[in-house]
């Protein structure tokens, strides 16, 4: 059997998510492992906060706060909310862990002893009152073409041509405003990306049948540019720093610049997919501790690294945005590391044993808000925490689920969003969960009832089951989000529908067998659906799965193992209404709140 690793792309740590970022990442990924635990596979699902690069130390300034102390208490909040969503993560990491300090910092040195990283000279806007380099972004001025006063150092905003920061006319800091800015020398790493591109091509066409369009055309349209080769590090204090001083000469003899060197850390890109390997060694260490066993034993390396990594397969999930870091960057970085490159131009694995790259890449499009974007500076849209004091997670983990912006972006509505949980959650599955079980309390004691025979109406019931039960497993297994609730719902109809052909309501009046057996064949169903339904509505599976006395979280049922399972005498109890309708009301007072029709685009 194979072992599932999952990772999702990590939440980067300036603020609550919002639900398109959800729906994007950590959702459908939650929904993966929890359908790959039931099926008894060996499953790993990680995730972490991204915690370097300016924007997080924008917002620790902003929030008065020292930078660690920021992201500590952001990521407890990020935590936190993501328990409470039903995120089933193994381990939420940090970015900015010892661990990937450790591991970061290792694979630059391999790397650049094996000739992939070089040392450039850049020029740097140095802000004199800022006392530091700011970023292309973080400069602000005239721009030059059009005259645009806030065009930023990367991009005039107004007519949209690419700036360096030279460009612009009365340059001044965006942080503080400050003119006194000049340009300096600086030293940096460079990762020798285009000497990859041979490489991650063949390695990207023997992907091309298995991943999804949204991805390969993302790569493809990279490699089709011409790989360049990227700067790995910055002039900040808040990173992992880089520390050449053990390096190694490289292949060319030529040792680190340890001083120049000295001031800087890894680009928020380079560390924060690593931080996938260091968040499963974070994971390894925290368990050890708890099982007893040593911590920092290299159990972890068993995820990772062949050979004993040969039966895992890897799955990450992502937005569109994050796909060309995974497709190339992070591939080049382990690459890298995995082979050598001969002077003959033809690749090698190295003699230590190889990291593992990913297997199944399931890209996102973007869940837009009223057909815009979510955004979190502006604060448009639904985010995680007040999604949560509004309603339970698992009407948004339904519509989000059954929304997936899988083949193209997808809209969040109010008013979609109230037709479709009403119907589904409430009008289908906590209907039927309820009429079955209020009629056991109130005709059959509570207990699922002993005589009859099952006949034509449960033989079909089986049949048609275990069909739809087939083709959600194997959506799910796809990684098809959108095929699989729509799979489950009809699980849903078909448990309404045959209640309503067997109506035990009727027959108890005349014959009581034939009672028995359409009540029993409708709990049977009730613990099915808690079991179906626990990737997607995790909360509700389990009142559900309480309501008929069955085991929770359970393994994934086979087809066959549909009708028959409860044992007659079992107690059964209704459970409190699964899911309240949405009122008009309700969704009036949240449009009022959150805006509704009126942002829609003209
Ligand atoms: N932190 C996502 C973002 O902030 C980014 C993902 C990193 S995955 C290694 O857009
Ligand atoms: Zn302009």
């Amino acid at each position: 059997m194979p072992r599932i690793l999952i990772t999702s792309a990590l939440p980067y740590i300036n603020g609550i998510k919002h639900l398109g970022n959800l729906a994007g990442s950590m959702l459908p990924a939650d929904v993966y492992a929890r359908f790959q635990r039931a099926r008894g596979h060996e499953t790993l699902y990680i995730c972490a906060t991204d915690e370097h690069g300016t924007p997080a130390e924008l917002a620790a300034a902003e929030a008065g706060q020292d930078i660690g102390e920021y992201c500590e208490a952001q990521h407890r909040i990020q935590y936190e909310i993501g328990r409470r969503f039903g995120l089933s993560w193994d381990h939420f990491g940090r970015s900015s862990s010892p661990q990937n300090h450790r591991l970061t910092q290792s694979f630059a040195q391999s790397l650049w002893e094996a000739g992939f990283i070089e040392e450039r000279v850049t020029q740097q806007v140095f802000s004199l009152d800022d006392r530091r380099f700011l970023p292309d972004r973080y400069v602000i001025g005239t721009c030059p073409y059009c005259g645009y006063e806030a065009a930023r150092g990367d991009q005039c905003e107004n007519c949209t041509r690419v700036l360096d920061p030279a460009d612009l006319i009365q340059p001044r800091s965006a942080i503080s405003g400050s003119t006194q800015i000049e340009i300096r020398d600086s030293k940096h790493l460079f990762l020798r990306q285009s000497l990859f591109a041979p490489k991650l091509r063949d390695w990207i066409d023997s992907k091309n049948r298995d991943w999804p369009n949204l991805v390969t055309s993302i790569a493809y349209k990279w490699l089709d540019e011409g790989l360049q080769d990227r700067g790995i590090t910055r002039d900040l204090s808040w990173g992992v720093p880089v520390n050449a001083m053990d390096w190694g000469p490289d292949p060319e003899g030529r040792l680190p610049d340890v001083a120049g060197l000295a001031d800087k850390v890894f680009y928020v890109w380079f560390d924060a997919p690593i931080e996938y390997i260091a968040a499963t060694w974070e994971w390894s260490d925290a368990r050890a501790l708890e099982i007893g066993r040593t911590p920092d034993d290299g159990d972890w390396e068993r995820w990772w690294r062949e050979p004993a990594a040969a039966d895992v397969t890897y799955v990450e999930f992502m937005g569109k945005d994050n796909v060309p870091f995974h497709t190339v960057g992070f591939p080049c970085t382990l690459f890298g590391i995995n082979e050598r490159l001969g002077p003959d131009g033809r690749w090698s694995r190295r003699e230590n044993a190889p990291w593992k790259l990913v297997d199944a890449l399931k890209g996102f499009n973007w869940l837009n808000y009223y057909g815009g974007k979510f955004s979190t500076s502006q604060h448009r849209g639904v985010f995680m925490d007040t999604a949560l004091e509004i309603l339970p997670a698992d009407y948004w983990r339904w519509w989000l689920t059954a929304n997936s912006p899988e083949s193209a972006d997808s809209s969040f509505t109010w008013e979609q969003f109230r037709d479709q949980v009403n119907a589904d959650l409430a009008d289908v599955l906590g209907n039927f969960v309820n009429r079955i079980c209020k009629f056991t309390e109130n005709r059959f004691d509570g207990q699922v009832p002993a005589g009859g025979e099952p006949g034509p109406l449960e033989q079909r019931l089986a049949a048609d089951v275990a069909a739809k039960l087939a083709e959600l497993t194997g959506y799910l297994e796809e990684r098809e989000f959108r095929k699989s609730t729509t799979a489950l719902r009809q699980l849903w109809v078909l448990g309404n529908q045959y209640l309503t052909e067997a109506a035990p309501w009727t027959a108890i009046k005349s014959d009581r067998d034939r009672a028995a057996v359409a009540v029993r064949a409708g709990l049977d169903l009730v613990a099915l659906f808690a079991k179906l339904s626990e990737p997607f509505i995790p909360f509700a599976a389990e009142t559900i799965a309480r309501a008929v006395g069955e085991p929770y979280p359970a393994r994934w049922p086979q087809p066959g193992q549909v009708l028959g399972t409860l044992p007659a005498g079992r107690k059964v109890a209704a459970p409190e209404v699964l899911f309240r309708k949405l009122e008009d009301a309700q969704i009036a007072e949240w449009t009022a709140r959150f805006g509704g029709a009126e942002l829609e685009p003209a």
